[in-house]
């Protein structure tokens, strides 16, 4: 099998931490698709691989290529390997299917639409449509939904219940990419804090190479903090 990936990005990173949770990495070759270059835009990668032109796409032996992390999830559930992310019984698989689908349009991709729209995104040369008022507006439905999963993790300890499923790992990658964007989890969501530091201690999750980025860019952030400050003129 191939995933087309781009390491660090949220998304390609939920699939990641689905092979690490399963054991699968072995079985898998990663091939870097170039967000920055738009390589994710290319004819030939849109023809041949997804259509929709994003990322992950997982590429079978036989050519078949599967897009959406949530499929390429439940394919993964699929072939041999605990534990099951995508729930055993009837019900537990429609309340997974429901919690991840919440957690994409409540929460990770309107923090993906305000980072295309309402930050410098993947560059002029990718970014070809910008509208940072749509942007602004997804920002806060992203803090919005923040609200709405720190109220689900008052209840219970996992995003769809008492087990670890596919619905944390989709609002991991809401929580990593939030962390790219530097759009901090309100100080009262104190669940989804807490819930989100026990995730990180797994080593599914803590050992993503998106961890990395991160650390260099709180590094630099706080470095650029302590150097001087331009002078205003008077
Ligand atoms: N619904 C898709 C979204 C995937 C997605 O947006 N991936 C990002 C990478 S982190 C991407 O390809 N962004 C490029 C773009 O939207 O132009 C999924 O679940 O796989």
């Amino acid at each position: 099998m191939t995933i087309h990936d781009f390491p660090t990005g949220p998304y390609p990173t939920r699939v990641r931490i689905a092979l690490a949770e399963k054991n699968l990495q072995s079985r898998v070759r990663f091939v870097t698709v170039d967000l920055y270059k738009g390589e994710h835009k290319d004819p030939e990668f849109l023809a041949n691989k997804n259509y929709s032109g994003t990322l992950p796409v997982l590429e079978l032996e036989d050519g078949t290529c599967i897009a959406e992390c949530t499929a390429i999830t439940e394919y993964l559930d699929a072939l041999d390997g605990a534990p099951i992310l995508t729930g055993r019984t009837a019900r537990e698989k429609g309340v997974i299917h429901m919690m991840s689908k919440r957690a994409e349009l409540e929460l990770l991709d309107p923090i993906s639409v305000y980072f295309h729209h309402g930050t410098p995104g993947l560059g002029p040369k990718v970014e070809i449509y910008q509208n940072p008022e749509w942007g602004a507006r997804q920002r806060d439905k992203a803090l919005r939904g923040m609200r709405y999963f720190d109220a689900v993790l008052r209840q219970q300890p996992h995003v769809a219940g008492e087990s670890f499923s596919m619905a944390d790992i989709t609002v991991i990658g809401g929580l990593i990419f939030a962390s790219l964007v530097k759009l901090p989890v309100p100080a009262e969501c104190e669940a989804l804090a807490a819930w989100y530091r026990r995730m990180l201690e797994r080593d599914s999750v803590r050992h993503q190479p998106v961890f990395r980025l991160i650390a260099w860019n709180d590094r630099h952030t706080a470095l650029a903090r302590r150097l001087p400050q331009p002078q205003r003129r008077p």
